[in-house]
């Protein structure tokens, strides 16, 4: 068994015994009620899964196994130009630990070793015509794959209830590590004229995106780095993860199950508002006639989305009431970087608008960026300037947190998902 398998399977076993034990002994005692608002109003704020990866905190945002990421940017080993490797993200996430340098070069070479995209994948891909939207690709592709499924094929030999953990495992070690590879050959295919660009075996994960994507600037490497260790989990609840979680429980292949979260991550009020936001941005620009707009002119044409009856995309959150962390580091790296870039500053100008305006309209919960407000004009500054694609980044990220996490759900036998629903009518018996 390898390192961190071993090491998963000994922490799984501890934590095991000790929820058995807790349930036996406290299992009716209640944490939640439900009002009716929360009934119509998408479950906000119910708590009714365990997750264990992390946690999200309305005002102090996300912590991975405890961690905020400007202590992840510190403690996790890290790449050449000092962010963190994801590779130590992932290894946290899975077995509570911060782990050392040669840990994380072994997870490299784990993912450099499992990295190959099955053939039939990449010429499933070809077949779809050029300008399929890259989410969609990436979904078709990572479905094909569900019939190289280790836990599939286990299932079917017949595996005991204990050992669903193991394939889940490796199902997951293997999509991770063929995930960057998928994403780079829809980019290259959609906007490059199909000139793909060799994997380099010496890089790490993300920097290896970076290089088949096509630019290998050492500072793209470590926006890759921190990129895909910022977008990697966000707890179970959000869309994502939890129609991952969902597919799962079924026993649905890991294939499938992300598969299925990563067609809930290409909806504009989740992941796809990384492109909506640059596409807003561009069309104000243009609108406006100018790079530079005043912070009068942003007012003016936020008003305008509004009165159509439009979000402003990139603003609010379902559970955060403070400017998104994950927000701030890409701030933080584009003060470091590229603190001159005219669309990092129109990106700023607009977080000096937006808030007070959503504020004032009495009804948002929420009005401060999310990740989505700032990580499209980082990637157009790289030269990554095709929005549609944006989504596939947030995606290829979210596989290390919700892979991590249903590695768990298996190895504590979470069964199999199924709240219970009412209908209207017998809320108005109820209530009426
Ligand atoms: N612009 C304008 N109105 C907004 C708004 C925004 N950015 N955010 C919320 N509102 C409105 C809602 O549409 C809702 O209006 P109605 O009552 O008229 O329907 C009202 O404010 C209350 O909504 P809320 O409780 O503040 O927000 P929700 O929890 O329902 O929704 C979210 C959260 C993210 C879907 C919402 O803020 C939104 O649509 N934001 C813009 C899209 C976006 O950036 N999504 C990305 C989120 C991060 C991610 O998952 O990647």
């Amino acid at each position: 068994m390898d390192p961190l398998k071993q090491l998963f399977y000994e922490k799984a076993q501890a934590l095991g015994a000790e929820v058995k034990a807790l349930l036996k002994e406290k299992g009716t005692a209640k944490i939640d009620e439900v009002s009716l608002k929360q009934l119509y109003g998408g479950a906000r704020g119910v708590k009714m899964m365990v997750w264990e990866t992390s946690s999200l905190d309305p005002h102090e945002g996300i912590r991975f196994r405890g961690y905020s990421i400007p202590q992840l940017r510190e403690l996790l080993p890290k790449g050449s130009g000092g962010e963190p490797l994801p590779e130590g993200l992932f290894w946290l996430m899975l077995v509570g630990e911060i782990p050392s340098q040669e840990q994380v070069d072994w997870l490299s070479a784990q993912w450099r070793a499992r990295s190959e995209v099955p053939a039939y994948t990449l010429q499933m891909i070809d077949m779809l015509p050029t300008d399929t939207h890259p989410m969609v690709q990436f979904v078709t592709a990572i479905a094909s794959m569900a019939n190289q499924s280790v836990f599939a094929q286990r299932y079917d030999e017949g595996l005991a209830k204990t050992s669903y953990w193991d394939p889940f495992y490796e199902d997951a070690m293997n999509l991770i590590a063929r995930l960057p590879h998928i994403a780079a050959y829809i980019y290259r295919r959609s906007f490059h004229g199909g000139k793909h660009i060799p994997s380099d075996a010496s890089l790490d994960w993300a920097a290896n995106f970076a290089h088949m994507l096509g630019n290998d600037d050492p500072v793209f490497y470590d926006l890759m780095r921190l990129y895909t260790t910022i977008h990697s989990d966000h707890e179970g609840g959000n869309a994502s993860a939890h129609t991952t979680h969902v597919v799962a429980s079924t026993l649905s292949n890991p294939y499938l199950a992300y598969a299925g979260g990563m067609a809930a991550l290409a909806g504009p009020l989740h992941g796809l508002a990384n492109q909506e936001v640059i596409k807003w941005i561009f069309h104000m620009l243009e609108t406006l006639d100018t790079q530079t707009p005043t912070k009068e002119q942003i007012a003016e044409y936020v008003h305008e989305t509004l009165a159509k009856g439009q979000v402003i995309p990139g603003y609010g959150h379902a559970v955060l009431r403070r400017p998104d962390p994950r927000f701030l580091a890409q701030k933080h790296f584009a003060e470091t970087h590229l603190k001159d870039d005219p669309l990092v500053q129109v990106v700023w100008k607009v977080f000096e608008v937006v808030p007070p305006i959503l504020q004032g309209l009495g009804k948002v919960a929420n009005p401060w960026p999310n990740v989505d407000a700032h990580s499209g004009a980082l990637l157009v500054h790289y030269g990554i300037t095709e929005c549609s694609f944006y989504t596939v980044l947030f995606g290829v990220s979210r596989a290390l947190g919700v892979m991590a996490a249903q590695c768990w759900a298996r190895a504590l036998g979470l069964p199999i998902e199924r709240p219970k629903s009412v209908t209207s009518q017998w809320v108005f018996e109820q209530f009426g």
